[in-house]
């Protein structure tokens, strides 16, 4: 059977240029730890999802429907890998270029965060409590509920997606331990503390609006 999808239709998935240099987010994440994370560990989901979305439309094209059921968790793993990882490195700035700068307090997004969970400093005692929490491997996210268009905390495991749970993502920390072994050890606490001097609000505020 001929495979017409083969090398015409495919959607080839590229590792997105980091808008920093790998030192700039130093001291809270070294430029070897960032280095690996993004030209290693990001690039293999990438690497990954390619292969897996060939396979995917292969096994599409011939009606291979076992395969294809097979195929589908593979699928959700390197694509979420691709899109959690994109989403955080938009999210953090070097502390010169936005990093860590607060929101203005008549922000949309500030009065939100403020609404539902009191002040600023109690959204992010929540965030990082519930982050350092996640057993093994996953994700703490700020999105946008679909529906009501409220804003939530969630956290997922794995390379779990929240626009699965009808979330839109607009702020996410990374904490599997390939995200901070190296300048933190097993200290998760710590890394969560250390990240929001480098968390870009404005790219936040921009997808919060977009979500709306
Ligand atoms: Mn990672």
């Amino acid at each position: 059977m001929i495979n017409k999808f083969r090398f015409s239709t495919i959607y080839k998935y590229v590792l997105p240029q980091l808008k920093y240099d790998y030192g700039e987010l130093s001291p809270v994440i070294s430029p070897t730890l960032l280095e690996f994370h993004h030209s290693k560990h990001h690039q293999a989901y990438v690497n990954n999802l390619n292969v897996a979305t060939e396979q995917i439309h292969e096994a599409i094209a011939k009606n291979d429907t076992a395969k294809v059921a097979a195929l589908q968790k593979n699928l959700n793993f390197n694509l979420g890998g691709h899109l959690n990882h994109s989403l955080f490195w938009e999210i953090l700035a070097p502390k010169n270029k936005d990093g860590g700068v607060p929101l203005s307090d008549k922000s949309q997004l500030y009065q939100e965060i403020t609404k539902i969970w009191g002040s600023y400093d109690a959204f992010i005692n929540h965030f990082n409590t519930r982050t350092a929490a996640i057993q093994g491997s996953g994700w703490g996210f700020l999105g946008v509920d679909n529906q009501s268009k409220t804003l939530r905390y969630i956290e997922v495991p794995n390379q779990d997606l929240p626009q699965s749970q009808g979330i839109t993502p607009i702020l996410t920390i990374d904490v599997w331990e390939h995200a901070y072994w190296w300048d933190y050890k097993n200290v998760r606490p710590h890394y969560l503390t250390n990240i929001w001097q480098v968390v870009n609000w404005t790219a936040v505020e921009a997808k919060y609006k977009a979500a709306l």
